[in-house]
């Protein structure tokens, strides 16, 4: 199914040259390392990402370079060939130091970029040593991708943690065709400027041939700090992709959504062992609704701001106690870093306060579960719950969101979403947008959400499911590979731009 839905870019109407490859590069290959010490073993990862670019890669005897996660590759990179055959392309690995981890991955990318691009300036931390790890850890990626690419190979980098790779692998000469995708918000330019390598950054991103955005606000934002650092520049067209003009070149500079394999979502919770995990599970909230939140362990994912609101709901609407029930899921993240273990901390003391407020015998306002869940039952949560709450304080799009609405197979739910997600540009119809600091507001939206006709949330949810299945996982990387390595952008339709100028 995977490979007949792809089959333009395998045919070749988008490579353009039979011997071009597709070299994907991102800070983590994808693997899962299975074990401990000698014991370790590799096995190819799972995730949206990873399911969509595989066939491309596969059939075009391609590659993907990227970080083990550890910093000790003794073993693994024993490993490597094998890891290789089983996901059909051929897998390389940067090596990392435990230094390098700690300055350009935890330090600049998870201290500086992370907060600064989700709007968070004051979490940041810019220390100078930061940036030069993280100079140093992009040059040792654009050398391993020097090693192993040829001329014709097109190199599609994923990420802020990369973003300067170009800029050495231009330094090196290489005249490949390069890209690039960021999955995570473009701040605006007041907070952007905080930033004491903005300029060298923004020059680093116009080394690629083609950036890429997740919504027409991050790409508007980007250009206006291309503009204010580049003055050169000129911008022209409209629509999907755009082009800057460079004295001396062009980039293109697109809106590409980010999906998931809404086919394999569907058709999996469908499955007879989902179905009997959410019936299972819906046994022990009998009369009551579920709302579902579903997030890594992360500041930006908004939990506390959504704990206080739902408690605001509970003393507004008192008639709601008893009727409705919060299921948070939050999923460990980055639990070496003082900061996420300081969040847990705060998650758990306003579950004890709330839940020891409001609990009458035989309800719990809040379940609280904080671990990984397995594929099986995240799906039958999905399938369960009457109402998603995905209220981050921003985030680049927000998977959980369009997750909920495919397995969301009886059309009955109700998706409540931030209007600062980037699932927000494209879902905006269906949902019911909410601003994630606003607590009175979301306390309306959950009201409002609980008494919704049956009518009314199944037209919604069929609005929804309906744009998610058009704009799949596979949509986007063809999309990509269209706008990256097509002479012509005519074909790109303009998109719709619901942001609120922010
Ligand atoms: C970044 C950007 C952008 C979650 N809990 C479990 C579980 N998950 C899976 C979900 C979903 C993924 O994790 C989370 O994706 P998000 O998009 O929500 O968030 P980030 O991890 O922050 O991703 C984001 C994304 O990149 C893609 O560009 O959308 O904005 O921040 O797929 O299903 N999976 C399992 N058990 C869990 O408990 N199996």
């Amino acid at each position: 199914m995977v490979s007949r839905r792809l089959a333009p870019v395998q045919e070749g109407e988008v490579m353009e040259t039979p011997q071009s490859r597709l070299v994907a590069v991102s800070n983590r290959l994808p693997i899962k390392l299975v074990g401990h010490g000698v014991d370790v073993k590799v096995e190819p990862g799972s995730g949206g990402l990873v399911t969509a670019m595989a066939p491309v890669l596969r059939n075009r005897g391609g590659l993907w370079i990227g970080w083990s996660g550890s910093t000790d590759d003794s073993t693994i990179s024993g490993l490597m060939a094998e890891a290789s055959r089983q996901s059909g392309y051929s897998l390389h690995l940067v090596s990392l130091t435990r230094e390098e981890v700690r300055d350009y991955y935890y330090g600049f990318s998870n201290e500086i970029v992370w907060p600064l691009f989700h709007d968070l300036q004051t979490r940041c931390n810019f220390r100078p040593q930061y940036w030069y790890q993280y100079l140093n850890v992009n040059k040792k990626f654009a050398d391993v991708i020097i090693q192993n690419t040829r001329l014709s190979d097109f190199v599609w980098v994923h990420d802020y943690h990369l973003m300067h790779v170009a800029h050495f692998l231009k330094d090196y000469g290489l005249s490949n065709r390069l890209g690039f995708f960021l999955h995570i918000p473009f701040p605006p330019m007041d907070i952007f400027m905080k930033l004491p390598w903005r300029e060298k950054i923004i020059k680093a991103l116009l080394d690629y041939d083609l950036v890429g955005f997740q919504t027409i606000r991050d790409r508007r934002h980007f250009t206006m700090c291309v503009q204010r650092f580049v003055p050169e520049a000129r911008l022209h067209g409209r629509g999907g992709v755009i082009t800057i003009r460079l004295p001396d070149r062009e980039v293109r500079v697109g809106v590409f959504p980010i999906s998931i394999d809404f086919h394999n979502f569907a058709e999996d919770a469908s499955s007879k062992e989902v179905a009997d995990c959410a019936w299972f599970l819906h046994e022990k909230f009998p009369d009551m609704q579920i709302v579902l939140g579903i997030d890594r362990l992360d500041y930006t994912k908004g939990i506390p701001e959504r704990f206080e609101a739902f408690k605001t709901t509970l003393l507004r609407y008192p008639e709601l106690r008893e009727k409705i029930t919060l299921v948070q899921v939050v999923v460990p993240s980055r639990e070496e870093v003082e900061e996420y273990r300081a969040l847990k901390g705060e998650i758990e003391r306003l579950v004890g306060e709330i839940n020891g407020l409001l609990s009458t015998s035989g309800w719990i306002p809040i379940h609280y579960l904080y671990k990984h869940l397995s594929r099986r039952d995240l799906l039958a949560y999905y399938r369960l719950a009457e109402i998603a709450l995905v209220t981050p304080l921003k985030d680049g799009m927000n998977l959980v969101a369009k997750e909920y609405c495919t397995c969301n197979l009886e059309e009955n739910g109700v998706l409540i979403l931030s209007e600062f997600a980037g699932a927000a540009s494209q879902l905006h119809k269906g949902a019911i947008l909410v601003n994630p600091y606003d607590v009175e507001g979301i306390s309306d939206a959950i009201y409002t959400a609980f008494h919704m006709e049956k009518g009314e949330r199944a037209r919604r949810m069929r609005w929804l499911r309906e744009h998610i299945r058009r704009r799949d996982i596979f949509w986007w990387v063809n999309t990509y590979l269209k706008a990256a390595l097509s002479k012509d952008l005519a074909d790109f339709p303009e998109l719709e731009d619901v942001s609120s100028g922010a």
